[in-house]
C-alpha cells in the first residue's frame, strides 16, 4: 500500500456517505419504515424529511466510514511513533467528520432531489473535483508528529496534483480517544487541500499547453493583416459541468452538476471567427447567409426603441445602436445563424484536411473554465470581469440607461470589441466569456444533464432549438458564468450572436 495522506481517505470518507446512506437508513429500526416509504412513493420530500433525521444519517453514515478506512491507514503510521494507533483512529474519525461538515448540505440536497424527481443527482456543490483530489494527493514527506499527554501536533507535507499544501492537525486527548482540536480548523485544512488541487491543476493545464504551441490553418483570400485562424491545444481531463446549486444566479437547466470526460485532446479557436474570416469563406463559395436570405435580424430597432427583428440587417451591416469600436476586420462576425457557422465549418474542414466544426457545448464549457469550478473562469468576481471580458459594464450602462444589472467596472468597450482584446484563460483562449455568443453544435435540451453519458456528451439526439454560450458584449452578470446555457432556433441571427470553431485532426 503506498503512502496516502490523512485526506484522501477523508475525502474518500465524503464519497461514500451517500452509498452508505441507504444500508444506514433501512436498518434503522426507529424510523416508521410504512410512513417513510410512503413519503418516497408520493414524492413528497418534506414528509420524508419529518420522519428521517438526515443530517444525523448522513454525519453518523460518514463518521463510520471514516473509522473503516482508518483503520487500514492506520498500519501506515504506526511506524512513524509518537502517537498510539488509537489516537490516529480517533483522529481520521474527526477529521473525515470535519470534511462531511463540508458537504452534508450537499448530500441532503442530493437524497431529497432524488425522493421528489426519482432521478439520481451526484453530489454537487463541492470545491474541486473530489475524486481527482482522492486519487492525486501524495504525501510529499513523512509526517512530524509531536505527542504530549494530553495534546499532539502533526504536521504533514502533502501533494495536490503537485502542488505543496502542509496540513497541520492539533489533536486533544479525551481519554479513550482523541478529538482535532478545532473542528474548524480541520474544515480550513480541508479547504487548504482543496485551494492547492485546484491550483496545481491549472499550472498543470499551462504546462500541457506549452509543448503544444498554437497553430495556424491558413484561409485562402484572408488578406496577412487580418486575424489569422489560430488554434490553441485543449488536453484530455475530467472537469464538473454545470453549475453547483448554491451558485448566485443559477438556472435549474444548469444542473445538476455532473461529471464529464473528455476523452480526446482537442484545438479550439483561440478566437471567435472575425468578420475578415467570414468573408473569405463568401467570397470563396459565394455562400448566401440566413439574414440575406430572410432580409432581416434581431438588433436595435431605431424607430421602436427596442430590441427586435429590424429589416437590411446583415453580417456587414449588424445594426447596432452606435458604431462599434475598432478595425472591422478584426470584430467578431455577428448576425450569423446556425446553418451560416456550420455551412463555414463544412469549407474550412475542405480546405484544412482535418475536420473543423462547432464545439459540442460539453467541449466549449470545458474549454471556457480551463481548469476552473468557479462562477467565471477567472474567479468568483464579476468585478475582476473588466480585466478578461468585453461585457455590460458600466459604460453599457450609461449609454443605454437601460434597467439591467452590470458589472460594477469599466471594459472600455460599449459595443463590439476586436478579438483577442482581454487577457485570456489558462489554455491561451481569449473572449469565450464576452464580446459575442458562440454557437455549440449541440440541440438544447434543458433535461440533459440528469442523463447525459459521462464521455464525450455530444447533447439530444433531437430538438428545436441550439445552443450557444459564453455571454456577449450586452451580457449582464449572470449570462456571463461559465455554466449559463443560451439557445435560439438554428436560423435564428442576431446583433451579440457569433461563433468560435474547434478542430479535430485524425492522428493526435
Ligand atoms: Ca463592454
Ligand atoms: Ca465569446
Amino acid at each position: 500500500m503506498g503512502k496516502k495522506a490523512i485526506a484522501t481517505i477523508a475525502v474518500l470518507a465524503v464519497l461514500g456517505v451517500a452509498g452508505f446512506f441507504a444500508w444506514r437508513f433501512y436498518s434503522s429500526p426507529q424510523y416508521s419504515l410504512v410512513q417513510v416509504r410512503k413519503a418516497v412513493e408520493q414524492r413528497d420530500a418534506a414528509s420524508f424529511e419529518k420522519y428521517v433525521d438526515l443530517e444525523g444519517l448522513i454525519r453518523r453514515a460518514g463518521n463510520q466510514l471514516s473509522l473503516q478506512w482508518s483503520s487500514s491507514f492506520a498500519e501506515e503510521l504506526r511506524g512513524v511513533g509518537g502517537i498510539e494507533p488509537e489516537a490516529v483512529n480517533g483522529m481520521m474519525a474527526a477529521f473525515g467528520s470535519a470534511m462531511i461538515e463540508l458537504t452534508v448540505k450537499q448530500v441532503r440536497e442530493s437524497i431529497l432531489s432524488f425522493i421528489e424527481t426519482g432521478r439520481a443527482t451526484p453530489i454537487e456543490s463541492i470545491p474541486g473535483d473530489v475524486m481527482d483530489i482522492a486519487t492525486d494527493l501524495r504525501i510529499d514527506s513523512m509526517p512530524t508528529i509531536e505527542s504530549q499527554r494530553k495534546m499532539a501536533t502533526i504536521d504533514i507535507n502533502l501533494l495536490a496534483q503537485g502542488e505543496p499544501v502542509r496540513v497541520r492537525l492539533l489533536m486533544r486527548n479525551l481519554g479513550s480517544y482523541w478529538q482535532i482540536a478545532e473542528i474548524d480548523e480541520a474544515g480550513k485544512t480541508a479547504q487548504d487541500i482543496l485551494i492547492a488541487y485546484a491550483r496545481g491543476k491549472r499550472k498543470r493545464v499551462e504546462t500541457e499547453g506549452a509543448v503544444h504551441p498554437d497553430r495556424t490553418i491558413a484561409l485562402p483570400g484572408l488578406t496577412n493583416d487580418a486575424k489569422p485562424f489560430v488554434l490553441s491545444y485543449i488536453p484530455s481531463g475530467k472537469f464538473m459541468m454545470g453549475s453547483p446549486s448554491n451558485e448566485t444566479g443559477r438556472f435549474e437547466e444548469e444542473g445538476p452538476g455532473h461529471r464529464v470526460n473528455i476523452t480526446r485532446p482537442f484545438w479550439m479557436g483561440k478566437y471567435e471567427i472575425t468578420n475578415a474570416q467570414f468573408e473569405a469563406f463568401v467570397k470563396a463559395t459565394g455562400y448566401i447567409t440566413t439574414a440575406e436570405n430572410v432580409g432581416s435580424g434581431v438588433s436595435w430597432d431605431a424607430t421602436q426603441e427596442k430590441w427586435g427583428s429590424v429589416e437590411g440587417v446583415t453580417s456587414r451591416k449588424p445594426g447596432f445602436p452606435w458604431e462599434p469600436e475598432g478595425s472591422w476586420g478584426d470584430l467578431p462576425v455577428v448576425q450569423v445563424s446556425w446553418k451560416d457557422a456550420t455551412a463555414f465549418c463544412k469549407w474550412l474542414s475542405g480546405v484544412a484536411g482535418e475536420t473543423v466544426a462547432l464545439p459540442t457545448e460539453a467541449q466549449w464549457e470545458y474549454a471556457c473554465r480551463a481548469g476552473s469550478t468557479t462562477q467565471y473562469w477567472w474567479g468568483d468576481s464579476g468585478q475582476s470581469a473588466c480585466q478578461f471580458a468585453n461585457v455590460f459594464n458600466l459604460e453599457n450602462k450609461d449609454k443605454w440607461a437601460m434597467n439591467w444589472d452590470a458589472f460594477a467596472c469599466s471594459d472600455g468597450y460599449v459595443g463590439l470589441s476586436p478579438v483577442g482584446s482581454f487577457q485570456s484563460n489558462a489554455f491561451g483562449l481569449h473572449d469565450t466569456t464576452g464580446n459575442v455568443w458562440e454557437w455549440c453544435a449541440d440541440w438544447y435540451d434543458a433535461g440533459y444533464y440528469a442523463s447525459s453519458p459521462e464521455d464525450d456528451p455530444v447533447g439530444p439526439a433531437t430538438g428545436s432549438t441550439r445552443v450557444f454560450r459564453g455571454g456577449c458584449w450586452s451580457g449582464v452578470p449572470g449570462s456571463c458564468r461559465s455554466a449559463f446555457r443560451g439557445r435560439n432556433a438554428p436560423n435564428n441571427r442576431s446583433h451579440s450572436l457569433g461563433f468560435r470553431l474547434a478542430a479535430f485532426p485524425a492522428v493526435q
